[in-house]
C-alpha cells in the first residue's frame, strides 16, 4: 500500500511530538506578533509566546470558536499581509456574515501536500481520473481535491458538482478511477447509473473519497455494493484548511489525521477540559504550519475519539473516528452548511411575516430537501393568493441569496406552528444516513 509522505506519516511519536513543539511554538509566536486579537487574549491569560515550550503546554492557551471568526470578519484574523494571500475561500457563518479563509502560497503547498496523502491513501496514483464532483468556488472541496490530484500527478477531471447526467457521460467515456463527491451524491449517482442502463463492467471506478456531510457504516455499505466500489471517509473543515484535515486508508478504521499540520484534542464540550484517550468529545484542532489562518485551539463542534494506536498500513498519526454528531445545531444540507441562524436573520428583514418557522430536513433518492414552514402576518394572510405567491417568491429569493440553497417554502397561517415552552424545536431533520 502506497504511502505519500512516510517520513511524516509513519513517523515514530516521540519525534512527532518534537516537531509538534517546535510548530507550536512558531505558531504561538506567529499569532502574538501578528494578529491583535490573540496577542490580547494570551495577554489576558498572562501568557507570552516563552510560556509555550512543548505540545504538551497547548493546554495553557485559548480557545477559538466560530464566533470570533465572525467577530473578526473578514480578515482580522489573518496572520499575514493580504498582499500574501493568494486564495479566499469561505463556508457559512453562524449568521448572516460568511466564515472567511486566506491562504498564503506555502499554505495552498501544504494544502496539495495533505490531499495527496488523502488521495494516496484512498489507492489513488499518477495512473488515476479523479472525477471532482465536489463544488467548485467559495467551497473548498473542489479546489482542495484538484491540488490534490494534480500533485499526485493523476488526470483530474474538474467537473464540479451537479448535471448527472454530465457526470455519467465522463465517468463512461473517460474511464473515471476514483469518484470525489459528497457520500449523499455518490448515492444518486449510483442510481442515476442504474437508471441510465449503463453497464458496470463500462466503468473503471473504483474508489471514491467522499465526505463534507456526516455518514454512516450502513451508507458506506449501500454506495460500496451499488458502485461496485471502496468508499472512503475524507474529513475537513475550511476553517483548518478544507478537505485534507483527516482521511482514511483503505483498511477503514478510522482517519488518520495529518498531525504534523493539525493537531488534534478531543475536549468536553460543558467543562472544555481535555479528554482521555478514547473519550467521545468535540474536535478541537491547531493548525502547527498554517501562515495566512493560522488558529489556536479551533472548536470545530464535531464530535468523535481520537486513538493513537499505530495502524495496520503502518501510519503512527492519531485516527478519528467516523464523526456522526455536532455539539451545535449546524445543519449540512447538499453538503453545505446552514445554521438555523441564518435563515432567522433572513425572516426578520421581512415584515410580511412572523419570525415562527420549523425547518423540515428530509431525504428524498439520497438527496436532502429543505422545506421551510413560516407564518405570515395576520394583516397579510387575509391578502389574495397571487399576493402570498409574490411575499413567498421573495422569502424563497431571499433565502437563497442568503444561504447558497434552494428552500421550498411554505406559508402557513398565523398562529398555526407549535410554540414552545423551553428550547423550541425548529428542526425536523427526517434524514436517515
Ligand atoms: O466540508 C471540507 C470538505 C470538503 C471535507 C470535501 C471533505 C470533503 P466545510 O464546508 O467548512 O468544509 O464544512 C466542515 O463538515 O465541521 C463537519 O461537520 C462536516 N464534515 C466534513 N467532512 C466530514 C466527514 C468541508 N467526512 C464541516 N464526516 C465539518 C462527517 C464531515 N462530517
Amino acid at each position: 500500500m502506497e504511502i505519500w509522505n512516510r517520513h511524516f506519516e509513519c513517523m515514530n511519536r516521540d519525534n512527532l511530538k518534537q516537531v509538534q513543539g517546535e510548530r507550536l511554538r512558531e505558531t504561538v509566536e506567529r499569532v502574538y506578533f501578528n494578529v491583535p486579537y490573540y496577542r490580547h487574549k494570551m495577554q489576558e491569560a498572562g501568557l507570552a509566546p516563552e510560556s509555550i515550550h512543548t505540545i504538551d503546554d497547548i493546554t495553557k492557551l485559548p480557545f477559538t470558536t466560530k464566533i470570533d471568526l465572525r467577530d473578526n470578519y473578514p480578515f482580522g484574523l489573518f496572520a499575514v499581509p493580504m498582499s500574501e494571500i493568494v486564495r479566499l475561500h469561505a463556508s457559512s457563518g453562524t449568521t448572516g456574515k460568511p466564515t472567511v479563509v486566506g491562504y498564503t502560497r506555502n499554505d495552498i503547498s501544504t494544502w496539495s501536500e495533505v490531499m495527496a496523502r488523502t488521495l494516496t491513501s484512498a489507492g489513488a496514483n499518477r495512473n488515476d481520473f479523479i472525477q471532482i464532483a465536489y463544488g467548485y468556488g467559495l467551497f473548498t472541496g473542489g479546489l482542495g481535491l484538484h491540488y490534490g490530484g494534480e500533485k499526485i500527478g493523476a488526470s483530474v477531471i474538474p467537473v464540479s458538482g451537479g448535471n448527472t447526467s454530465r457526470q455519467l457521460q465522463l465517468m463512461h467515456d473517460f474511464g473515471t478511477t476514483i469518484l470525489a463527491c459528497t457520500p449523499s451524491y455518490a448515492l444518486f449517482l449510483a442510481e442515476a447509473i442504474n437508471e441510465s442502463g449503463i453497464k458496470r463492467e463500462e466503468l473503471k471506478l473504483k474508489a471514491g473519497v467522499f465526505g463534507a456531510e456526516p455518514w454512516t457504516e450502513n451508507m458506506r455499505r449501500e454506495i460500496e455494493q451499488k458502485l461496485k466500489i471502496k468508499a472512503i471517509d475524507i474529513y475537513g473543515l475550511s476553517e483548518v484548511i478544507g478537505p485534507g484535515v483527516a482521511s482514511e486508508c483503505m483498511y477503514q478504521e478510522g482517519l488518520h489525521v495529518s498531525e504534523d499540520h493539525f493537531y488534534p484534542e478531543i475536549i468536553d464540550p460543558e467543562t472544555l477540559q481535555v479528554l482521555p484517550e478514547g473519550s467521545i468529545g468535540e474536535l478541537v484542532f491547531t493548525t502547527i504550519t498554517k501562515e495566512g489562518l493560522p488558529l489556536i485551539r479551533y472548536r470545530t463542534r464535531d464530535l468523535t475519539r481520537l486513538t493513537y494506536e499505530k495502524c495496520r498500513c503502518g501510519r503512527t498519526m492519531a485516527r478519528m473516528e467516523k464523526c456522526l454528531g455536532r455539539s451545535d445545531d449546524m445543519l449540512i444540507i447538499r453538503g453545505v452548511n446552514l445554521f438555523p441562524s441564518q435563515i432567522e436573520t433572513v425572516l426578520l428583514e421581512m415584515k410580511e411575516i412572523k419570525p415562527h418557522y420549523r425547518i423540515i430536513v428530509d431525504r428524498v433518492n439520497n438527496l436532502d430537501t429543505l422545506e421551510l414552514q413560516v407564518e405570515v402576518e395576520e394583516e397579510f394572510f387575509q391578502d389574495k393568493i397571487s399576493q402570498l405567491q409574490s411575499i413567498r417568491a421573495k422569502l424563497q429569493d431571499n433565502l437563497e441569496s442568503a444561504t447558497g440553497l434552494g428552500i421550498r417554502v411554505t406559508l402557513v397561517e398565523p398562529k398555526t406552528i407549535e410554540r414552545s415552552e423551553g428550547k423550541s424545536q425548529r428542526v425536523i431533520d427526517k434524514r436517515k444516513y
